[in-house]
Formats: C-alpha cells, sequence, structure tokens
C-alpha cells in the first residue's frame, strides 16, 4: 500500500510538472509572425573590372556607383529567398563604339562574387557576352558587335538554357587591385566569358539551392513588390520641358523671326553689354508684321508641335513649332508667335508646356 502511494505521489507531481510545461520561448510577433532580423542576412561581395549591376530574384540588389577607378568591391546584406537567382550584367571599361580604352588600348574584364552562405563564381555560372571588340583585336581599324540585351535579362524565369558555362580565369590573368584584397571572396573564381579581353558586357546568371539544413526562420515577407522597379523609376522620370536662359534673370536664348510680307528677317532679342547679357526690347513692328521667338531649350521627349503649348506674360501664344534639333543633342527648338496684345509690356515670362509639363520661365523684353 505505502509503495502505491508514492507511486501515485511521483505521478502527481510528474503530472504537475508536464502540466507547467518546460520554460516557454519568448512570444512571437503579433499574430504568430516572425519577423526576418540582421541573423538572416547574408553578406553580398562582388568585384568588377570595372563595373556590375546584380540582380537577385528579379530584383536589383546593387548596382556598382563607381564605373571606373577606382576598381573596387561592391558589398551588400542580402536577406535570402531560396532557391536564389542571381543575374548580373558586368562591362569591361570600353568605349561603345571601338571596344577600347584610352583611345587605343584593350582592357581586360573580370567578375567575381561570393555570399556568406558558400554560393561563389565559377564555372557552374551561365555567361553571354553582348558586346565585342575590337574584333580581331584590330586597332588601327576598330569595329565592334553590339547584341540587343534581352529586356528580362535578370528575370527569375529567363530562360539562359542556350548559354555557354562561364569561363574561370586565375587571379593572376585578372590581376584585382583597388580594395578587392580586403574582403573575402575565399572559394570563388573569375568569371568572363571565354574571351576575357575582348568582350566587354557580359551577362551570368546562376541559381543558389538553399545551402543543407537550412530553414527560413522567419514567416512575414514585405507588402511592397520591387521587382518592376526599373521600369517602374522610368515612368516617374518628370521630364518637364526646359527653356535655355543665358543670366541670372533668366534671359531666354534664341532669337526674332520677323515677316512682313513676302520678307523674312532675323534678329537678335538680347545682347552682351560690359560682359553681361541683357535683353533688346522687342519691336512688334507695324500692325501686319509677324514676330516669333525662335528659343531654346530642352526635354521636349516625345512631345510634338501638337502636344505643346505656350504663354508669353500670361497670354497664350501661338506656338507653331516645338521639336528637338536633327542630328539630336538634347536641344529642342520653340517657335512662339508674339501677340500683338503684349506691346509695350516690358520684361514678360515665357513659358511652355509639353505633354502637360510645365517649363521652367524665360523672359523676354517687349517694347
Ligand atoms: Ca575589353
Ligand atoms: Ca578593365
Amino acid at each position: 500500500m505505502k509503495t502505491i502511494s508514492l507511486s501515485i505521489c511521483t505521478l502527481l507531481v510528474a503530472g504537475q510538472l508536464l502540466a507547467q510545461g518546460p520554460p516557454k520561448p519568448p512570444p512571437p510577433g503579433q499574430d504568430g509572425l516572425i519577423k526576418a532580423g540582421m541573423g538572416d542576412v547574408l553578406k553580398l561581395n562582388a568585384y568588377a573590372d570595372n563595373w556590375c549591376v546584380v540582380y537577385i530574384n528579379g530584383k536589383l540588389a546593387v548596382a556598382d556607383q563607381i564605373e571606373f577607378l577606382p576598381h573596387n568591391v561592391v558589398s551588400v546584406n542580402v536577406l535570402p529567398i531560396y532557391p536564389m537567382t542571381i543575374a548580373v550584367m558586368a562591362k569591361d571599361n570600353a568605349d561603345p563604339k571601338t571596344g577600347l580604352e584610352y583611345g587605343t588600348q584593350i582592357g581586360d574584364g573580370g567578375f567575381i562574387l561570393k555570399l556568406a552562405d558558400g554560393t561563389v563564381t565559377s564555372s557552374a555560372w551561365k555567361a553571354k557576352n553582348f558586346f565585342k571588340g575590337p574584333l580581331n583585336s584590330n586597332i588601327a581599324n576598330p569595329q565592334v558587335i553590339h547584341t540587343p540585351i534581352p529586356a528580362n535579362w535578370f528575370a527569375v524565369d529567363f530562360d539562359d538554357s542556350s548559354w555557354a558555362a562561364a569561363t574561370e580565369y586565375t587571379t593572376a590573368d585578372v590581376k584585382p587591385d583597388g580594395d578587392f584584397a580586403s574582403y573575402d571572396f575565399t572559394g570563388a573564381k573569375f568569371i568572363w566569358s571565354d574571351d576575357l579581353l575582348l568582350d566587354n558586357t557580359v551577362i551570368f546568371r546562376y541559381t543558389a539551392k538553399a545551402p543543407a539544413n537550412y530553414k527560413k526562420a522567419w514567416n512575414t515577407d514585405g507588402e511592397i513588390n520591387v521587382t518592376n522597379i526599373v521600369n517602374e523609376a522610368k515612368l516617374a522620370v518628370y521630364q518637364a520641358p526646359n527653356l535655355f536662359t543665358v543670366n541670372a534673370d533668366g534671359l531666354a536664348t534664341g532669337y526674332l523671326t520677323r515677316v512682313r510680307g513676302t520678307a523674312q528677317t532675323t534678329e537678335q532679342f538680347a545682347q552682351v553689354t560690359n560682359g553681361a547679357a541683357v535683353p533688346i526690347p522687342i519691336d512688334l513692328g507695324p500692325t501686319a508684321d509677324q514676330v516669333y521667338l525662335v528659343l531654346y531649350g530642352s526635354n521636349l521627349g516625345s512631345a510634338t508641335t501638337a502636344s505643346t503649348t505656350a504663354t508669353i506674360g500670361g497670354v497664350a501664344a501661338p506656338l507653331v513649332y516645338a521639336g528637338n534639333l536633327i542630328p539630336a543633342n538634347g536641344v529642342a527648338q520653340f517657335n512662339i508667335l508674339v501677340p500683338r496684345e503684349l506691346a509695350g509690356k516690358g520684361a514678360v515670362e515665357v513659358v511652355i508646356s509639353a505633354n502637360s509639363k510645365t517649363s521652367n520661365t524665360a523672359l523676354v523684353n517687349i517694347k
């Protein structure tokens, strides 16, 4: 009997312990959310001779800010999502027209990457060249071939099955300098296409699997989607037209065209006096004269004469021409008829609107 009592007692104590349970882990976040922390991120180191941009799972991860010298490592934190598709565009310093650098020299490329999970560049990566030159190393008469770069080369589902394997190069081949030695690239190989000298824009792709025993420790991902950020950012570019000005007052740049009967003459509306640009008041002349401002500016973009309007001194002014100069050099020309009602107004502001975007103001002076 005594033994049985003890046994019951022991069972009761054990039962109480079980009910209490082992020490509980700290409670997760609200609603069971577990957020990623810095312990979950990996360091990515990349070095390109001379420049690179890296996409991970279709998202822009890092762009080398220094296109040319000094040669530099780009090092960022990456929150891994496996499988991890890494797509890299690397460029050697080479003139797009000749493939040469410093005018007459053939430079070499090279790219290397290491991720702290052990992912490293090697011949297991795919590589494809998109800019070769100078062909046959002909420096005297340099010719190049540019191959169009596919729009979605960085996408996870891009088909690179026809691409060749990257070629590995030794450190002696590439001779990395800059801050390369102070970063961890242990186990990584320099890669490029099969021509380290003449291939100047090379895209690499590789998909890394999760390391053995890897477990994603967080269960909540962000709501934002930056997969298409490149196109999104393009849409956000503010292309307001711009009128060139020549002095601190905002005096416009251009000239006048006066139409009198069948005659057409050119006049200036600005001159340099004592080293400073000053306005020449515009004489609108007899009633039958038509006086046009011919102004220079930029950022016309895709706007046309039909989609461009102008005001002078707040008055709608017929804009008879808006177009980019040919050959295109970024400069646009605007021809605007000066309304005769502006006679005697003195300094007036010229503003143009293209594709519903308004320019800066430029001044002219009307006698
Ligand atoms: Ca080259
Ligand atoms: Ca180079």
